[in-house]
């Protein structure tokens, strides 16, 4: 016992005081000898046949046997139609010696087939159509490719890399196989400790691989989540690794790297100004993908052409491998980039509305000390006049690293301490992580052994790792006894001194085991259904996740869950909300966070955020101030600290820094009203919250590699300052001259023709309104959010070339599911003609208090003398307007109507 308290000790402590990630910590694909065996396939050399004779047309589905001709092993392949111009590949052993795994929760339910027509059939192919789609299989070798509108847009196999590994009867494993096994097991640093656990194969090789390329494609995007550029760079043999997605908790964490870090979502999109096909890989088991650009001219690029027989001379293509599973591809049809993403979140589903506060501003650090200091952490934000929302407590509020306990000496009386908070309309959130301390008298360990809920050896004993507690095992969530247990954990009746105001933060849900083969779980051990972890590892934090939210939803029946996760995959968005980890007070860590939550939002999940201030070590004041404001415009708004950094809670700091966060947490509480309004639509429209900028502007290929600027909706365009010392940022303003951007603090306005060089002293952030845009707001500055529920609203109007507007503006009770039982408002706003109208998108109501307060019209018509309001209630109104900021704006002062009525506003020359 000891000496592995002390082994834990030495791999924290030289974590903690090394300089960066640990490579050695970290498998390379040419040390995984799935990734090995899978790069070393030959390109066009394909040995997979479909057997054209066996195969069977349905209304909705191909099916049909495909043969490995050298091993003369036979496969159930299908292509399927699914609802909203998707396809569905699968492919599964025809005889299996055992199941192969299929993930169980990354699909909002099972997708819904929809009728397909077979076109032609020849002997060496069948062409299928659906709506615009037509796909052709080629039986010899097996080849699919898609057109949409009689175009190739998408080709599988194409390379011929399609790999499936069958397993085998012991005795049928080759040499090679084993040699190759030994191979990856060649002592290295990482290795020595973990030996027994890497690659151990009970049931042999069951890997498996597959190409597709893109022809026309210029970039390529998504498999969040890596710290890197948006777009994905070319990976290949002898030069960059796979793209690897395995959950895994990275120390100090790479940039501009394809190593695997805490979430993993195999989903791309291929984009050219013409297109965007996007692929999904839905696969739960460790994956590599190697990427080709061709604009890179790499070798690669030219072979798919030559084999795909395409003309054309752009192209992308990504190679998957997966070391377990089944080939379960999904083929996004686009065409537009909204229409991929959409059909992505069709397959795995939105984040539901969330609690209004949670869009607020998050304080967070490891950790508050006790309760007094969480009281006058608030305290003092109130006296700075800084808003604040929530208040987070880090791992040393338990009991000696017993989740669902309290310290009773730093946190003798969590009631009183949550009451102070939620008297001034504050909430708490605190940390549960997923391993649990092997403690006897420690009553979920003692349940947990009785009745089997822990995560197990090979060899049936319960797995023990080493994580917080120390010794610890590991729920497995995949046992539906396990989930019914962890879900009452969270009742309040079980987890004494927490109310339905309390929400939970689910970290090193990778999940993270100190001494474990790559700081995680042996890929070995054996979740419930006789499944081995190496199957479920990247699904694992999002078992985790939906046992929280089920459990929340059970103890507080009438409000939306709040969760945080490290640890994500595809579908996690349907739970919870996730940040980008352990980044660093470093401006290259505050730089990352826009493409790396923009890869999230694109890959299903629009709740991200990273660490503001930066995890580890301590940021300077212009960084600070910097990330605060750049964070404005980030879904999810936290600011976060290591336990050994000092104190930088905002109300620290001289008073011009003081202003200056200030301003910026106030511009974020003003703008709350929108990004309430982009949740709504995104869970009814799968629209992501935030999109980069091909997503609204996708035929300008200025903006391919542009990922330092960020979109909320399709109204804010916000570029993060992401270097010290600057007097002036260059930004590229997209539309062309007939789109209007509106500096959102001087009002400015510049035309969407590209680069512009704008001046910023520290006092200024860059964000724009789009010209044609109505934003709501609320700039009563107050200190909490829960404060502003009955403050008016201020409409700003950023008129676009033909002076005219539109927006929309969603209100419910902010926290119950009642919006679900039409309790609720949406407003569309329309400005035309001079003239602002209010209509009710749906028959919904919902009996708020709230007004209209104040019109601000950006690029406001010349001359105007006044305006009148016309409502039901309030009959014709005359009101003042009024020019201001170099006539840039004009203000009409109180309409004074209810935002639950109909109105006009009408402007007089
Ligand atoms: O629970 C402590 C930290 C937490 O503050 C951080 O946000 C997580 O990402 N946690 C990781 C554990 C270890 C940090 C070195």
């Amino acid at each position: 016992m000891a000496h592995q308290w002390i082994f834990s000790l030495i791999v924290l402590s030289c974590a903690l005081y090394s300089m960066g990630v640990d490579k050695n910590n970290f498998k390379t694909c040419d040390q995984s000898s799935f990734c090995r065996r899978l790069r070393a396939v030959k390109p066009g050399e394909s040995k997979y046949e479909i057997d054209l004779d066996s195969l069977q047309v349905t209304d909705n589905s191909v099916d049909a046997k495909l043969l490995n001709t050298e091993a003369g092993v036979l496969f159930k392949f299908s292509l399927t139609a699914i609802n909203g111009n998707i396809f569905r590949i699968q492919v599964d052993e025809a005889s299996p010696l055992y199941q192969r795994y299929r993930p169980q929760f990354a699909l909002n339910g099972e997708p819904q087939v929809s009728k397909l027509e077979v076109l032609e059939r020849s002997k060496d192919s069948v062409s299928i159509t659906y709506n615009k789609n037509k796909v052709i299989i080629h039986a010899r070798p097996l080849k699919i490719e898609f057109f949409e509108n009689g175009e190739l847009v998408s080709v599988v196999n194409g390379r011929g890399l399609f790999t499936f590994e069958h397993y085998r009867k012991k005795q049928e494993q080759t040499n090679e196989e084993g040699q190759e096994n030994q191979v990856a097991e060649d002592p290295g640093a990482w290795e020595e400790n973990f030996k027994s656990h890497h690659d151990s194969k009970p049931k042999g090789p069951s890997a498996i691989g597959l190409d597709v390329s893109f022809p026309g494609a210029l970039r390529v995007y998504g498999l969040p989540e890596h710290a890197d550029r948006l777009a994905l760079k070319t990976t290949g043999p002898g030069g960059v690794d796979p793209y690897r997605l395995y959950n895994l908790d990275v120390f100090e964490y790479e940039l501009d790297s394809t190593m695997a870090i805490y979430g993993a979502i195999p989903v791309v999109y291929a984009h050219s100004p013409k297109r965007t096909v996007g692929v999904f890989w839905h696969n739960a088991a460790e994956t590599w993908v190697d990427i080709n650009n061709s604009k890179d001219g790499n070798v690669m690029a030219s072979i798919v052409n030559l084999v795909s027989g395409s003309k054309s001379e752009n192209n992308v293509d990504a190679h998957f491998m997966s070391e377990s599973g089944i080939v379960d591809l999904f083929v996004l049809m686009g065409p537009t980039p909204k229409d991929a993403i959409k059909q992505y979140a069709s397959l795995t589903g939105v984040h539901p509305l969330p609690q209004y506060f949670t869009l607020a501003y998050h304080q967070c650090r490891w950790n508050y000390n006790d309760e007094d200091d969480v009281t006058s952490v608030v305290q003092n934000f109130d006296i700075s006049d800084m808003p604040v929302d929530i208040m987070w407590l880090d791992i040393e509020y338990t009991n000696g690293k017993k989740y669902f306990t309290w310290d009773p000496v730093k946190f003798p009386h969590p009631d009183v301490m949550i009451q102070n908070l939620t008297a001034t309309g504050r909430k708490l959130v605190i940390i549960i992580d997923p391993h649990i301390k092997r403690e006897s008298g420690y009553f979920v360990h003692e349940d947990s052994l009785s009745n089997d809920y822990y995560v197990k050896n090979k060899d049936g004993t319960v797995y023990e790792g080493w994580c917080w507690p120390g010794s610890s095992s590991y729920l497995d969530f995949y046992k539906p006894e396990t989930v019914e247990y962890y879900k009452d954990l969270y009742s309040l009746e079980n987890f004494k001194g927490t109310t339905h105001d309390v929400n939970f933060w689910n970290d090193m849900n990778e999940p993270s085991v100190f001494n474990g083969p790559e700081i995680t779980m042996p890929k070995d051990c054996i979740h419930h259904g006789g499944w081995e972890h190496r199957d479920v590892h990247n699904e694992y934090p999002l078992a985790h996740t939906y046992a929280t939210f089920q459990g929340l939803i059970n103890r507080s029946p009438n409000k939306r869950p709040f969760i945080l996760t490290r640890g994500h995959f595809s579908g996690s968005q349907r739970y919870t909300a996730m940040w980008t980890g352990d980044n660093a007070a470093e401006w290259s860590h505050l730089a990352v966070s826009y493409p790396m939550c923009l890869s999230e939002a694109i890959g299903g999940i629009s709740f991200c955020g990273a660490d503001i201030g930066g995890f580890f070590n301590n940021p300077d004041i212009e960084l600070l101030q910097r990330w605060y404001q750049a964070a404005v415009w980030l879904p999810f708004f936290r600011a976060h600290a290591h336990i050994d950094t000092r104190r930088r809670e905002p109300y620290l700091f001289a008073d011009d820094v003081k202003n200056r966060i200030r301003n910026a947490l106030r511009l974020r509480y003003a703008h709350l009203p929108l990004w309430y309004t982009l949740f709504w639509q995104h869970e009814i429209t799968g629209e992501p919250v935030i999109r980069p900028l091909f997503y609204h502007y996708p035929t300008d290929e200025n903006v391919l590699d542009i990922d330092n600027e960020v979109l909320v909706g399709n109204t804010v365009l916000a570029r993060v300052i992401s270097d010290p010392g600057v007097s002036s940022i260059n930004v590229y303003l997209p539309g062309g001259a007939n789109e209007y951007w509106y500096d959102i603090e001087d009002f400015r306005l510049y035309h969407g023709t590209g680069n512009y060089n704008i001046p910023v002293s520290l006092d200024k952030s860059l964000a724009f309104y789009r010209g044609g845009s109505i934003i709501p707001r609320k700039d009563r500055p107050r200190r909490s959010s829960s404060l502003m529920h009955n403050d008016p609203f201020t409409l700003y109007i950023a008129l676009d070339s033909n002076q005219q507007a539109s927006g929309y503006l969603y209100i419910d009770d902010a926290e119950s599911f009642e919006y679900k039982n039409k309790k609720y408002l949406y407003v569309r706003f329309t400005f035309e003609d001079n003239t602002l109208k209010s209509e009710l998108v749906d028959k919904t109501d919902y009996p708020t208090k709230e007004w209209i307060e104040r019109l601000v019209i950006l690029g406001p018509p010349k001359g105007v003398k006044s305006a009148k309001l016309v409502s039901k209630s309030l009959g014709s109104v005359e009101l003042d307007a009024a020019y201001s900021n170099e006539d840039r704006i004009l203000v009409v002062r109180k309409p004074g109507v209810s935002i639950r009525e109909k109105f006009t506003v009408k402007l007089y020359f």
